[in-house]
């Protein structure tokens, strides 16, 4: 039978505590997540971000929306909080002066925009705005401590929120590696990431936090997990990094490699 992760007997597996709410910028308590699937907004093309387009609600989790630009094909679906400062009411441009713009890789010829967003709007079914909850403000300094614990959007597969460990610390940013995964799916970000949550975010929001990998990192707390009597609950525990990974260069992807025989998906 398959043991349900539960975050208060890890937090003790592993001797770790999780990093306090106010190191995030995350709402005290997750925002009510009001919007239904076919529901139209704004949203910044993530592609291109100084576009502003059409965007449609494909699904619901938790607190975030799974969208997708119209126009655009089916294979770029992107989530964002109902929170986001990425998405806005249908209106919202045009009454700051600007236009809407076609995704990035619209489908069809660049001249049928006009029309096709014509007919895209024309009958459509308009989140209202008071389903659009204000950014909750950024923290003051970055907080996160090396070892202490976290919920974050596994950004290879952006629709997981996984347990994950603060790696490393440095200026503004933090590297999130994600328990059980062997630094495969780790990340720098900034400390104000909206893609990070703190312990407890998923239970909260009723998403399904994945539970942490089989693989046990490489580092000195191996030994200790071999020769641990309790198998299970040890699998998948994680050491901060011994090593300080490169951060990642800005657009790039992170400096560290995938290890060999781990696939991505
Ligand atoms: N299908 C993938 C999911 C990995 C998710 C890891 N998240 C940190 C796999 O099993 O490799």
């Amino acid at each position: 039978a398959k043991e349900q992760f539960n975050w208060d007997d890890y937090l003790k597996e592993t001797e770790s505590v999780a990093a306090p709410l106010h190191c995030f910028r995350q709402s005290r308590s997750p925002p009510t997540n009001d919007f239904k699937v076919g529901m139209k907004l704004e949203a910044h093309d993530p592609r291109n971000v100084t576009s502003v387009c059409i965007a449609t609600v494909i699904g619901i989790t938790g607190a975030r929306l799974r969208l997708r630009l119209d126009g655009s094909d089916n294979k770029n679906d992107f989530w964002r909080l109902v929170d986001s400062s990425d998405i806005q009411p249908i209106g919202t441009c045009e009454k700051k002066g600007g236009m809407l713009q076609p995704p990035l890789g619209f489908q069809m010829n660049a001249s049928s925009w006009p029309m096709f967003l014509l007919r895209t709007l024309n009958g459509a079914e308009m989140a209202p705005a008071a389903f659009f909850k204000k950014e909750p403000p950024k923290p003051v300094t970055n907080c996160f401590k090396v070892g202490m614990k976290l919920e974050a959007i596994d950004r290879k597969n952006p629709y997981l929120i996984c347990p994950a460990t603060i790696g490393d610390v440095k200026g503004d940013e933090v590297f999130v590696t994600f328990d059980g995964w062997r630094g495969a799916f780790d990340y720098w970000c900034r400390c104000d990431s909206r893609d990070i949550f703190p312990v407890g975010w998923c239970s909260l929001t009723g998403d399904a936090l994945q539970p942490p990998g089989n693989n046990v990192s490489i580092t000195k707390s191996s030994a200790k997990i071999q020769s641990s009597p309790s198998k299970v609950t040890r699998r998948s525990m994680q050491s901060p990094q011994k090593s300080a990974p490169v951060p990642a260069q800005r657009g790039r992807k992170p400096g560290r490699g995938k290890p060999p025989g781990q696939s991505a998906v």
